[in-house]
C-alpha cells in the first residue's frame, strides 16, 4: 500500500529554479517579450521552448544510439495522426510537470490556464488517427526505433460550430501563431513525380527498361515532431511532409516569361497538404486524395531508403531485415508498387527479387468491414497520375492470378473475386487486395473483427496464406487517457498501488481487491464526482446549461455514424421524455446525456441526427415538467483535448454500434480506464472489455453478430417493430411533428424516414427495447451507490491489457520482430 516503495515516476531532469529560468530566458530571447507584457499565449510558448529543450536534447541522443546501432526500425505510414495537444503531455513524460507548475506559479501564471492556449493538432478524423498517436507513444515509452510518416496538412480536421442546432465547419487552423514542437528539416526534402507517361527501352541483354517521365515534379518538405517516451529516455519523430511546388520544375515556366503560369504551378503543389479529408470511414474517391497518399508514400519511402543507403551503400539484401512498414489502413497501399518501381526501373533488380524484399517488408492493418470504406481507385485515375504504378500494379496482379489458378485449376469466378482489378463498367483498383497480397501480415484490430476479416471479408486470401491474417487487439496510452487527463484518479491511484502502473497497465489489477473497500469507494467516488464539477462547468460555459453533479453523466463520444448509432440514444432518450410527460412521477436517477461528435460535411444524415439531438435537447432541457430528471448536453467541437475532459466525468459508457459493425472502438477502453461503466452491444473491443470485467460490472444488450445476418437473411422488417411497440411508433411519429422544431414539421423527419422507409440499416429498432430495458438496468444500478462504486473500480482495475503498450508488444512479437535500443546519454 505504500508508494514510496514502487516509485518509478520520472524524475526531473531539471528543478524548478532552472525551470524558471528557462521559462524567463525564451519569453525575452525567443518571443522578444517580458514577464509584463506577456499574455497567456505568450507563456505558453516559452513553456514550450523551456521543454523542447530537453525534448530536443533526447532527440539528439536517440538519432545518435538508432545510427551507431544500426537499428531496424518500424515505419508507420499514417495519413492520420490525432495527436491533439503535447505540452502536458511532454511535461509528464519528463516528470516536469509539477515542477513546470511550480515555476509557473512563481511567476503568477496558472498552468491550466496556459495549457489551454494550444491548438489541437487534429491531423485525423477518429479513431484510426489517435490509434497512430497512442502507438507512437508507446513506441517511444518502449524504446522502441520507430518512425511515424504522414502528411503535415496545413488544415486539420474542420472545426464544427452549432448554429440553431445545425453543424457548421470552420477551418481548422491548427499553425497560424506557429507551432512550437515541430522542426523544419530542408536538408531532407524530396522530390515526387507525377503525371506523365512511361517510356520503354530495351537495355543490355533484351532487357526490358520502363522509364517514367513526369508531367509534373512537386517537393516534399519534411517536418519534424518529436514523439517522447514516458521518463524520456527515447524520443522519436513523427514526420509530417508538406508539398511545395518544385523550384526545379518551375523554373522554365518562369524563364519563359510565364509568371502567372508559375503561380498557378505553385498553388497547385500546395494544394496536396492543404487538407485533410474529414470523411471518416468513407473511401473519397478524389483524385487530390490519392495524390496525397502517393505524396507521402514517395516521400516517406525515398526518406527510409536515403538512410538505408547511408549505412549499407547499394546493397538490397539486408533492406528488409531493416525496414519494416506498417500500412495503417490502405490509405498508403500505393507504397506497393511504389516500392517495387523504385527496386525494378531505379535500383533494375530483378522482378522476383523485388518482390521478395517488398513481402517481407510490409504489413497491413485493417480498421473496417464497412463496404464503403473499402478502397478502390479507378484504374483509368491511377493511369492519369502514376502510368507506371498501373502497370506495375496490372504485373503483380498478373503474378498473383497465376497463383490463384494453381491453387484453385480453373475458377474464373474465384479469380474475379481475388483479383486487385474489379472488372465492371469501370475498371477498380481494389487496394484491400494489393495490400493483403503485398504484405507479409495482415491484422484486424479486436479479437472479433479479426475473426470477421478471416471469415467474411478475406476467407480465400486466408486458405491462400495460411497464418498471414491475425489479430491485433488496439490499446490506448494510459499516459495521456488516465495519468494526464485525470490528475485526481491518477493519485489515488498512486497512493494505493504504487507509481508504476503507466508503464506495467496490469498492475490496476491491484486495485480489484479494494473494489468492496467502503472508505475506498468514498475516495473514488469523490474524484469522479470532481471530474463531474469540472464537466458541469464546461457544459454551462460552452451551452449555458446548468447540470446537476449528483445525476448519471451518460457519455457518447465518437464520429457521428449511423452504425455507431446516435440515434438509438436518442430514442430512448426520447422515449423517457414521454414517459415522464405520461407520468410525472417516473421514477429514475436524474441522468445528464453528453455528447461528442462531427459529422463528415457530405454526410447527410449524420447532420441530421445532430440537429435532432440539438432540437430534442432545447425542448427537454427547457421543459419544467421534467423537473431535471433529464439534460442532454450536445459540446460542440468534440476533439482531443475536449474527450480528456468529458472521459474521466463519465459515470456511463455509450458504446451501442449494430454487431458487427464497429472494429474495436478505442473510446471504450478510455472510458472504463476512467471508472465508467459501459452499456454496450457484443461488438468489437466491447467484448473483450467483457470479458476482462465480467457480466457482472458492464451492461450489455443486443443482438449479436449471427442474430444480426439471421434477421438479415429472414428479411427484417422494422416496420413490425414500429407497429408491434407502441413506444417506438410514438416516438418515430413524434420526429414528424413541430413539437421539437416549432413552425417546422417535418424537420427531423428524415430520421425516422430512414429507419422506416429505407429499412432501417443498422437495426435500430430491432435493438431499441433492449437497450431501453439495458438503461433501466443502469438507472437501477446506479441507485445502489456501493455497488457502482465497485462497478467502477473493477472497470478501472481490469483495463490493464487495453494499454498500448500491449498492443506494441503484440505488433513486436507476431509482426515486426523489433527489438529495443538503450539510448545512451
Ligand atoms: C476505421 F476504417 N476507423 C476506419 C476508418 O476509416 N476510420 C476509423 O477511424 C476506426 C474504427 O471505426 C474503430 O472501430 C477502430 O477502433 C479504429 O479505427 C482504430 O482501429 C473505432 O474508431
Amino acid at each position: 500500500m505504500n508508494a514510496k516503495a514502487t516509485k518509478t515516476q520520472p524524475s526531473p531532469v531539471i528543478d524548478k529554479a532552472a525551470f524558471k529560468a528557462a521559462v524567463i530566458k525564451h519569453l525575452h530571447c525567443t518571443l522578444g517579450t517580458d514577464e509584463n507584457k506577456a499574455n497567456n499565449h505568450a507563456w505558453w510558448k516559452a513553456t514550450c521552448a523551456a521543454i523542447q529543450e530537453q525534448v530536443l536534447e533526447g532527440l539528439r541522443k536517440t538519432q545518435k544510439s538508432h545510427y551507431l546501432n544500426d537499428t531496424r526500425a518500424v515505419h508507420y505510414f499514417s495519413a492520420e495522426f490525432l495527436m491533439g495537444r503535447l505540452l502536458s503531455n511532454n511535461l509528464q513524460n519528463f516528470g516536469l510537470f509539477d515542477v513546470a507548475g511550480g515555476a509557473l506559479k512563481e511567476l503568477g501564471v496558472e498552468i491550466s490556464d496556459i495549457l489551454e492556449e494550444e491548438p489541437d493538432m487534429a491531423l485525423g478524423n477518429g479513431g484510426l488517427g489517435r490509434l497512430a498517436a497512442c502507438f507512437i507513444d508507446s513506441l517511444a515509452t518502449m524504446e522502441l526505433p520507430a518512425i511515424g510518416y504522414g502528411i503535415h496538412y496545413e488544415h486539420g480536421l474542420f472545426r464544427q460550430e452549432i448554429k440553431s442546432g445545425a453543424q457548421i465547419e470552420r477551418p481548422d487552423s491548427w499553425r497560424d501563431y506557429g507551432n512550437p514542437w515541430e522542426i523544419c528539416r530542408p536538408e531532407s526534402i524530396q522530390e515526387v513525380s507525377l503525371y506523365g507517361y512511361v517510356e520503354t527501352k530495351y537495355g543490355e541483354n533484351g532487357r526490358v527498361l520502363k522509364e517514367w517521365h513526369p508531367g509534373s515534379i512537386v517537393k516534399g518538405v519534411p517536418w519534424d515532431i518529436p514523439v517522447v517516451g514516458y521518463e524520456g529516455k527515447t524520443v522519436n519523430v513523427l514526420r509530417l511532409w508538406q508539398s511545395e511546388a518544385s523550384d526545379y520544375f518551375n523554373w522554365d515556366v518562369f524563364n519563359a516569361g510565364g509568371y502567372v503560369d508559375a503561380q498557378r504551378e505553385n498553388v497547385q503543389a500546395e494544394t496536396i497538404s492543404k487538407v485533410l479529408y474529414p470523411n471518416d470511414e468513407t473511401e473519397a474517391g478524389k483524385e487530390l486524395r490519392l495524390i496525397q497518399q502517393y505524396f507521402f508514400c514517395s516521400c516517406s519511402l525515398k526518406d527510409i531508403i536515403r538512410r538505408y543507403k547511408r549505412a549499407h551503400g547499394d546493397d538490397w539484401s539486408r533492406f528488409a531485415d531493416q525496414v519494416v512498414i506498417q500500412l495503417n489502413d490502405t490509405h498508403p497501399a500505393i507504397s506497393i508498387p511504389e516500392l517495387m518501381r523504385i527496386l525494378v526501373d531505379r535500383a533494375e533488380l530483378g522482378w522476383d527479387e523485388a518482390w521478395g524484399i517488398c513481402t517481407k517488408v510490409f504489413a497491413y492493418t485493417n480498421h473496417t468491414l464497412l463496404p464503403e470504406a473499402l478502397e478502390k481507385w479507378p484504374a483509368r485515375m491511377i493511369e492519369k497520375i502514376l502510368p507506371r504504378h498501373l502497370e506495375i500494379i496490372y504485373e503483380i496482379n498478373h503474378r498473383f492470378m497465376a497463383e490463384v489458378d494453381k491453387k484453385w485449376p480453373g475458377d474464373n469466378a474465384m479469380k474475379a473475386k481475388l483479383s486487385i482489378i474489379e472488372e465492371g463498367n469501370e475498371k477498380m483498383v481494389r487496394m484491400g487486395h494489393l495490400s493483403v497480397i503485398g504484405s507479409f501480415a495482415v491484422n484486424g484490430v479486436a479479437e472479433m473483427h479479426s475473426r470477421l476479416v478471416k471469415s467474411s471479408l478475406f476467407p480465400e486470401f486466408d486458405e491462400l496464406y495460411p497464418g498471414k491474417l491475425t489479430n491485433v487487439t488496439n490499446g490506448i496510452t494510459p499516459r495521456r487517457w488516465l495519468k494526464a487527463c485525470n490528475p485526481g484518479l491518477s493519485k489515488l491511484i498512486d497512493k494505493k498501488i504504487g507509481e508504476d502502473w503507466p508503464r506495467d497497465l496490469d498492475k490496476l489489477q491491484g486495485l480489484a481487491k479494494f473494489a468492496s473497500n467502503k472508505t475506498f469507494q468514498k475516495q473514488f467516488m469523490k474524484v469522479k464526482l470532481e471530474n463531474k464539477e469540472l464537466l458541469a462547468e464546461e457544459i454551462r460555459k460552452s451551452l449555458d446549461i446548468e447540470v446537476d453533479v449528483n445525476a448519471i453523466f451518460d457519455v457518447q463520444i465518437k464520429r457521428l455514424h449511423e452504425y455507431k448509432r446516435q440515434h438509438l440514444a436518442l430514442l430512448n432518450i426520447m422515449a423517457l421524455y414521454r414517459r415522464i410527460l405520461e407520468n410525472p412521477d417516473y421514477d429514475m436517477h436524474p441522468r445528464v446525456f453528453v455528447f461528442g461528435a462531427k459529422a463528415a460535411p457530405g454526410y447527410k444524415l449524420a447532420k441530421d441526427i445532430i440537429f435532432a439531438i440539438n432540437k430534442v435537447a432545447d425542448k427537454i432541457n427547457n421543459d419544467p415538467r421534467v423537473n431535471n430528471k433529464i439534460k442532454v448536453a450536445f459540446l460542440p467541437n468534440y476533439r482531443v483535448s475536449l474527450a480528456e475532459k468529458m472521459i474521466p466525468a463519465a459515470d456511463v459508457s455509450e458504446q451501442i454500434s449494430t454487431a458487427g459493425k464497429e472494429a474495436s472502438g478505442t473510446g471504450n477502453m478510455k472510458l472504463a480506464l476512467n471508472g465508467a461503466v459501459t452499456i454496450g452491444t457484443l461488438d468489437g473491443a466491447n467484448v473483450e472489455i467483457a470479458e476482462e470485467v465480467g457480466d457482472d460490472n458492464i451492461f450489455i444488450f443486443g443482438l449479436t453478430v449471427e442474430e444480426v445476418n439471421e434477421l438479415k437473411a429472414n428479411g427484417y422488417n422494422p416496420h413490425d417493430y414500429y407497429y408491434k411497440d407502441p413506444e417506438i411508433k410514438a416516438v418515430l411519429d413524434w420526429l414528424e411533428t413541430d413539437y421539437f422544431t416549432p413552425g417546422k414539421p417535418g424537420a427531423l423527419v428524415s430520421i425516422k424516414q430512414s429507419l422506416l422507409d429505407n429499412g432501417d440499416p443498422y437495426m435500430v429498432l430491432a435493438d431499441f427495447r433492449a437497450y431501453s430495458d439495458a438503461q433501466i438496468a443502469v438507472d437501477a444500478a446506479y441507485r445502489d451507490k456501493e455497488r457502482w462504486a465497485e462497478m467502477a473500480i473493477i472497470n478501472t482495475a481490469k483495463m490493464g491489457k487495453f494499454t498500448s503498450d500491449r498492443s506494441i508488444r503484440d505488433y513486436v512479437e507476431r509482426v515486426w520482430k523489433l527489438s529495443p535500443c538503450k539510448i545512451e546519454s
